[in-house]
This record gives structure tokens, C-alpha cells and sequence, in this order.
């Protein structure tokens, strides 16, 4: 999508501090972090919302579920993390490209809604 913002930062059109990329995915620095770590996976292709999740695109999910250990483990959360996915506006969603933040590096405040 031209207006989507994440699709510029996958493609490199706007810069981030990329943590990790692969052909499918990047993981960038969240801009205004909530957390000590805080990071984003987001799929390469557009997709708008956890909605959007289809049998035909949801492998790159699954993808970014097995990296997500993987980069928390590089980043020192050996003692935790949560992961959080805002879906449409109710839920506070601002960024309509799916997304995954990655939250960790201090207790998390466990209030869930
Ligand atoms: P949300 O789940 O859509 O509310 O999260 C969007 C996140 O994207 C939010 O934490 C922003 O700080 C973050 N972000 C960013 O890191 N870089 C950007 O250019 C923009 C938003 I726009």
C-alpha cells in the first residue's frame, strides 16, 4: 500500500533501527518505547489487522512467531516478555499494517484491558 507507513519502513523508504530482517519480515525499534525493550515484527506484505489473517497469509505469522524467541533471547529477555497485537481502533490499533510489539526488560504491569 503507497500511504502505509510500514510498508515504507519495510521497504526502506523510511528508515528504522532494524533489530531483525529476512525476506518476509522486519523487526524494528518502536519509536515511543513503553518498555525498556520494545520492538516491532511486522510482515514485508500489507496486511491491515489481525482481521486480515487468512489461511493464504498466514504463514509469515507463524513466521514471525518462530523469530520472535529467537530475537527476545538476543535482546536479554531470558526472564520474560509479552507480545501484543492491537486489532482495529477499540483496541487502540493507530498503525493499520499488522504488527506485533514485543514488550519486555521490567515486570510488566499485568492489567490486561
Ligand atoms: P498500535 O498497536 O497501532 O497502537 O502501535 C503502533 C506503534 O507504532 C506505536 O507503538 C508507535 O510508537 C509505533 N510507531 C513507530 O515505531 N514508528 C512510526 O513511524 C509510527 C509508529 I507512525
Amino acid at each position: 500500500m503507497s500511504d502505509c507507513i510500514f510498508c515504507k519502513i519495510a521497504s526502506g523508504e523510511i528508515p528504522s533501527t532494524k533489530v531483525y530482517e529476512d525476506d518476509q519480515i522486519l523487526c524494528f525499534k518502536d519509536l515511543n518505547p513503553m518498555a525498556p525493550v520494545h520492538v516491532l515484527f511486522i510482515p514485508k506484505e500489507h496486511i491491515c489487522c489481525a482481521d486480515e489473517i487468512t489461511s493464504e497469509n498466514s504463514s509469515v505469522v507463524a513466521h514471525i512467531f518462530e523469530v520472535i524467541p529467537k530475537v527476545a533471547k538476543e535482546l536479554g529477555l531470558e526472564n520474560g516478555y509479552r507480545v501484543v497485537t492491537n486489532c482495529k481502533e477499540e483496541a487502540g490499533q493507530t498503525v493499520f499494517h499488522l504488527h506485533f510489539h514485543l514488550l519486555g526488560g521490567k515486570k510488566l504491569n499485568t492489567e490486561m484491558a
